[in-house]
């Protein structure tokens, strides 16, 4: 898609040119471009009681207690799993809110965040 074109050279008939004046013309791509965006991952531990992680996950990631099960146990088998997709700035307030919400129950919960490819 173009947005623009750009007159990069003008060159003015000279003496030794033979077809007037001759423009170089580029097309140049939209600047614009769709803001990153990060995975919350949470991580396993071998303290965090499992209710709590399937608590967290309904509470700050709107999941059902079925969905919410499935991941916690996905964490727990394979170490770590992505809860969600999300802009820097929601990103960064659930990591927030989940280690908050872990420190205050005294939990060793880690949650962290990550820029997607
Ligand atoms: N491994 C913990 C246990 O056996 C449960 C757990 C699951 C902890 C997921 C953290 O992100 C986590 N009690």
């Amino acid at each position: 898609m173009l947005q623009d074109m750009h007159i990069l050279a003008h060159k003015s008939a000279g003496p030794a040119d033979d077809d007037g004046d001759t423009a170089v013309v580029t097309d140049v791509k939209p600047k614009t471009k769709r803001p990153p965006l990060y995975k919350v991952l949470l991580l396993n531990d071998d303290y965090t009681p499992m209710e709590f992680v399937v608590h967290v996950l309904e509470r700050f990631f709107g999941l059902n207690h079925a969905q919410a099960f499935e991941i916690m146990l996905t964490v727990h088998k394979k170490g770590l799993a992505v809860v969600g997709v999300f802009s820097h700035e929601i990103a960064e307030t659930k990591v927030t809110q989940v280690m908050d919400f872990a420190r205050r129950h005294q939990h060793p919960l880690q949650c962290t965040m990550e820029k997607e490819e």
